[in-house]
């Protein structure tokens, strides 16, 4: 390799649980020490198939459920190339939500098991971290109120939050649980933390392949 591959970091966690916020400040906080890092999130709303997943999400359109669940994966399967260019290329990603939202939220749904959720995701660029904010669903609820899009209720995120917990229990995956009910700038260094440990163990090794 020219040069050290950046790592793949990414945030998960229930709606209000301050992952936008939390991974800005990774970014910055990288950046400031001259380790190039950018931020992605998904579902990106800018492609052609994150327009249709926003306009479901807005409730401005209807989809089917295992339809919705394919395009969700799609969307982040089309910046694999991206993705896997910035890392070669010595940037960190920082990626707000990932496979691991994509099946707690659709197994949150009746009828769909994990596996079934699991598998178009198989194959992804395997995250060297996954930092899952937790925090519980009354403390959730002091934030303030939910949005108005779909999913953004205390009985579905309640399921999320369970599905979440299927997902952790898989040790192949190097999750990271972080109490998210502390201050800003304490799950901060928690998160610079687990990041630094893990863009220093990354760059020597390949890119991994999730759930394969
Ligand atoms: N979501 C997100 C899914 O249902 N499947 C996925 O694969 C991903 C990545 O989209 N409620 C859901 C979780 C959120 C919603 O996310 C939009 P955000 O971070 O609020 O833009
Ligand atoms: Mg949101």
């Amino acid at each position: 390799m020219a040069c050290k591959r950046g790592a793949l970091i990414v945030l998960e966690g229930v709606d209000k649980a301050g992952k936008t916020t939390q991974c800005k400040k990774l970014v910055q906080a990288l950046e400031l020490s001259g380790r190039p890092a950018e931020m992605m999130r998904f579902p990106d709303r800018t492609t052609t198939i994150g327009q249709l997943i926003s306009s479901y999400l807005e409730k401005k359109s209807d989809l089917e459920d295992h339809t919705v669940h394919l395009l969700f994966s799609a969307n982040r399967w089309e910046l694999v190339p991206l993705m896997k260019k910035k890392l070669e290329q010595g940037t960190t990603l920082v990626v707000d939500r990932y496979a691991f939202s994509g099946v707690a939220f659709t197994s949150a749904k009746p009828g769909f098991c994990l596996d079934w959720c699991k598998s178009p995701d198989v194959g992804l660029p395997k995250p060297d971290l996954v930092m899952f904010l937790q925090l519980n669903p009354s403390e959730a609820a002091q934030r303030g109120q939910f949005g108005e899009e779909r999913y953004e209720n205390s009985t579905f995120q309640d399921r999320v939050q369970q599905r979440f917990e299927e997902l952790m229990k898989d040790t192949s995956v190097n999750w990271k649980v972080i109490d998210a009910a502390q201050s800003v700038e304490d799950v901060h260094t928690n998160i610079q933390n687990h990041s630094l440990n893990t863009i220093h163990k990354a760059q020597d090794m390949p890119v991994g392949e999730l759930w394969k």
